[in-house]
């Protein structure tokens, strides 16, 4: 049968299990996409069409694919801010589908912005579909880089979405996806290595969560008795109240990266200098490196070992070779245990005594500890900001299952937490849903809070209101600069919760300590009821968190 691309493109993202597409006005498949009753989720802006289709791949660990549309061709002003979230996918790599409208045969050199370009460099793959009939060949490919390999954003540029071919001529079939083991050889030696090392430690970063493989995550670090860290993107892929867990961020973190000598890294890229640690005296320690893509191997430090592959395939493949090496005892189990645990101890303190603070304004560190008490964090989803509410929230806040708290941001950009926050109500309806926020996040969401509203997600927005951007306070750029580089009207000008109140959202300013829990109990009941909320606590500047090291 003869369809348009367009159409075509509507059908296959249905075949491919796509339940839905977000989209700021206008890509030229939209239209088809609702004639083929794939529903639209309408965004506020670009941006944001794409975040929420990352965040949505991010929260399911790309299955589903989240997929997003938004205007490019000649005219692309949908592409020159969606551009801001694609950068974003890209270099967080995030493995979403990003449908525009190709710039015409015949159209070329028409614009300043060069389309073509600007899309390679923020994307995994990019391809622009230049003749109807090779539609199916492009979805195929788009399908097989999103589903297998390192993930990233894919583009497809549809030049000509009312270009007619045969639908029959190349039937579609849905793409699986592929994945691959490690070789054998270097298993052996990781584990050579790995029993000869006297103070290793496991560092592991997003990839176990996109292989699904916290389970053996677990197994594999008690067979080897060694400490876990977890990367900010990977917070929760393994249980934070396990005896082996040392943590995202803290003194003890920086304690167990300095004296561990070997370091076993599985599904991180191992790149410092951005939200992650550095690994301090790298040259000597022993850096086992197990990873999906060749890009990072002898990257930052000289790596002894590598294991090219899927962290789960990885990981079981490690175990098995550990257990054989140890008639199934594994290492010996000594007192690590009980060290990560005094290590912790010892590092909380200083934070456990702040999350009881009475004072006011209130200390943030409250305010967290009012969500742990009131979200049951086997059925919950909280995230971050850029900001002090991520460093903060990352040092202390406890998470035992895959995205009970999504981290995100090798390099963060302000907004993305409301963009995830309604990517992951639509994903799990059951669970409760917070995005934590300073006063630029929010600045960034506001135009995207009516999304919530209209889609009827009862999502909370807890505001951490400290009454400027704190982190670029007085002292951050040296003498003389206070107070252009961080004030903004602050919570005794604007009264946001009367503000995002006139929208529809249950709101509520909170300025007593004791207050902060039953707040939140009121917004998670008004979320019960479809209703979005927004929390306003006021703050006070409080800039203490685990620093990250050797950057
Ligand atoms: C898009 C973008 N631009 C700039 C930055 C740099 N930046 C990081 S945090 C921040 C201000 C945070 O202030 P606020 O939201 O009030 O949080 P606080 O640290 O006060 O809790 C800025 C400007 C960023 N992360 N993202
Ligand atoms: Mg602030």
């Amino acid at each position: 049968m003869t369809i348009n691309v367009a159409t075509g493109v509507a059908r296959i993202l249905k075949q491919e299990g796509i339940k839905w597409v977000s989209t700021f006005p206008v890509c030229h498949v939209n239209n088809a996409l609702g004639q083929e009753g794939v529903p639209i989720v309408m965004m506020r802006d670009d941006r944001y069409a794409v975040a929420l289709a990352d965040a949505y791949s991010r929260i399911n660990a790309g299955n589903p694919i989240g997929v997003c549309t938004f205007q490019g061709g000649v005219n692309a002003a949908g592409l020159q801010v969606a551009y801001a979230g694609m950068a974003q996918a890209f270099e967080d790599g995030s493995p979403v589908l990003c449908i525009t409208d190709g710039v015409p045969i015949g159209a070329t050199e028409n614009s300043q912005f060069d389309v073509t370009s600007s899309l390679k460099s923020v994307s995994k793959w990019y391809g622009y579909v230049d003749k109807p009939e090779r539609l199916p060949e492009f979805m195929r490919r788009a399908f097989t880089m999103l589903r297998s390999g390192s993930p990233g954003p894919v583009v497809l540029a549809i030049p000509d979405p009312n270009g007619l071919y045969d639908e029959t001529a190349d039937p579609y079939i849905p793409v699986k996806g592929w994945k691959s083991a490690p070789n054998p050889e270097d298993v052996t030696k990781a584990i050579e290595l790995l029993l000869n090392a006297k103070d290793p430690l496991i560092y592991a970063g997003e990839g176990v969560i996109y292989a699904g493989a916290s389970a053996e995550l677990t197994s594999f670090a008690e067979l080897a008795n060694a400490p876990v860290i977890s990367t900010l993107k990977a917070k929760g892929a393994f249980p934070e109240n396990h005896p082996l867990f040392v943590g995202v961020r803290g003194d003890q973190v920086d304690h167990y990266l300095e004296k561990s000598d070997l370091i076993l890294a599985i599904g991180s890229s191992l790149s410092p200098g951005r939200f992650s640690h550095g690994i301090p005296n790298a040259v000597n320690k022993t850096i086992i490196h197990c990873t999906v893509d060749e890009l990072h191997v002898n990257k930052s430090y000289p790596t002894a070992a590598a294991l090219i592959g899927d962290a789960r395939f990885s990981l079981q493949a490690l175990e098995k070779e550990l257990s054989d090496k140890t008639s199934g005892n594994g290492r010996a189990a000594g007192s690590v245990a009980a060290e990560v645990k005094s290590a912790r101890d010892s590092a909380m303190a200083q934070y456990r005594d702040v999350m009881a603070s009475t004072d006011k304004p209130i200390n943030p560190y409250r305010v967290y500890a009012g969500l742990m008490e009131v979200l049951d964090p086997n059925k919950s989803f909280v995230t971050h900001e850029s900001g002090n509410t991520r460093d903060q929230l990352s040092t202390v806040y406890e998470t035992l299952v895959p995205r009970g708290f999504l981290g995100w941001g090798n390099v963060s950009s302000l907004g993305f937490s409301l963009a995830a926050t309604i990517a992951a109500k639509i994903s799990f309806p059951e669970k409760h849903c917070v995005a934590v926020t300073g006063e630029a996040g929010l600045g960034y969401m506001m135009g995207n809070l009516e999304v919530a509203l209209r889609e009827k997600l009862g999502i909370t927005v807890v505001h951490v209101s400290n009454g400027g951007f704190s982190g670029y306070g007085p002292g951050f750029w040296g003498d003389g600069h206070d107070p252009y580089t961080h004030k903004v009207l602050g919570n005794d000008e604007i009264d946001m919760s009367k503000v995002i109140g006139a929208l529809g959202y249950h709101t509520e300013r909170v300025t007593e300590p004791s207050e902060v829990g039953p707040a939140l109990k009121r917004a998670m009941a008004a979320n019960d009821s479809g209703q979005p909320a927004y929390i306003e606590f006021i703050c006070s500047q409080y800039p203490i968190y685990g620093r990250w090291v050797g950057r």
